[in-house]
């Protein structure tokens, strides 16, 4: 399948390392679409190290980017992806920038990863979690929260299977068709949970996919999962189990060889968090090979 899009990619920018857009824009370059990447932050490295330094974006700031390309009728775009937020006033003109990308393309798909936190721990401000909620997941097509980040947005525990399913409901009658809980943990299994209600006020059609845990860590695999998984749906949008195959499958090679080359490089994946291998595994991205497979709830 060759459908491409236009994709407007607003992430942080590492000078070093991959996370944000220099995890995301490379991979849906390699899957055929133009990306237009616009960098909410410029960091020397990701916040994980023991220091960085650099600039953030404002609110304004992304809102005169978006005022230059209009003045050039250059805002139309197939897809818009944002990861992490770090400010209510960035995030307020994001969904600036959705009405406005709307107003051009109103079949403007918007891929969300609402990242606030993980394992219990918020790292963003507090009050971003009500703004995500009430007005961000109403326009978002497509979100790819975590376990802690789909608790935040519904309100409710989720401590078992059935209880994110019914979470995943909760969202689609708030706004998006599509939601994927990109990590969710169960008696020490991973899974990846999606759901797809594709017509309104109908049940979803929902899935998962078992993934073996790899005891490392490793920083912007959300963000390249979130690339991925916008990648592959738009390719098979009436496949979202087949798409998350594909994403799943692609995004456990390139973890497997980040671990292959630190061991070889004489590392212990230890508890330092990993850079992973993204140029490195190109044929991966471009053409996975199915190894995890959905099973349909
Ligand atoms: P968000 O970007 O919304 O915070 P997230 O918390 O799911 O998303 P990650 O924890 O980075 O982001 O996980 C993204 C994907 O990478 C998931 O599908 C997860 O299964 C996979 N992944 C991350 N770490 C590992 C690991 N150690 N072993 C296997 N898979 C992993
Ligand atoms: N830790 C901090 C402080 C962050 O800002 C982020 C960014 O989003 C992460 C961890 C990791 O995010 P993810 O779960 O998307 O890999
Ligand atoms: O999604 C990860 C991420 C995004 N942006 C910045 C980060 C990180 C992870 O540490 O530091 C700036």
């Amino acid at each position: 399948p060759s459908k491409t899009g236009r994709v407007l990619s607003i992430q942080s920018h590492t000078v070093q390392g991959y996370v944000g857009n220099k995890s995301a824009v490379l991979p849906l370059q390699l899957l055929g679409y133009d990306v237009d990447p616009i960098n909410s932050v410029q960091f020397s490295n990701h916040t994980g190290y023991p220091t960085f330094r650099g600039q953030v974006l404002d609110g304004q700031q992304l809102w005169d980017l978006v005022e230059g390309l209009a003045a050039n009728n250059l805002l139309y775009y197939s897809h818009l992806l944002t990861g992490y937020i770090g400010s209510v006033s960035f995030l307020d003109a994001v969904l600036g920038v959705v009405e406005k990308l709307r107003l051009i393309n109103p079949e403007l798909i918007y891929v969300c990863d609402p990242v606030m936190g993980d394992e219990g721990k918020l790292y963003v401000p507090e009050e971003l979690v009500s703004v995500y909620r009430e007005k961000v997941v109403p326009v978002a097509s497509m979100l790819t929260p975590n376990q802690f980040e789909i608790e935040k947005l519904t309100g409710s525990r989720i401590l078992s299977e059935k209880d994110s399913l019914e979470a995943c409901n909760k969202l689609h009658a708030a706004g998006p068709q599509k939601v994927i809980i990109t990590s969710i943990m169960f008696e020490s299994n991973l899974l990846l949970i999606g759901s797809h209600q594709k017509v309104k006020g109908q049940p979803p059609e929902q899935f998962k996919i078992a993934i073996p845990k790899i005891p490392a860590y490793f920083t912007g695999t959300g963000d390249l999962m979130t690339a991925l998984l916008l990648g592959w749906s738009n390719k098979y949008p009436n496949d979202l189990d087949k798409a998350s195959e594909l994403a799943v499958s692609s995004l456990q090679a390139v973890l497997q060889r980040t671990i292959a080359d630190y061991k070889e490089a004489g590392f212990n994946p230890g508890s330092d968090s990993l850079e992973i291998r993204l140029i490195q595994s190109q044929d991966d991205i471009r053409n996975p090979q199915v190894k995890y497979k959905a099973e349909k709830y």
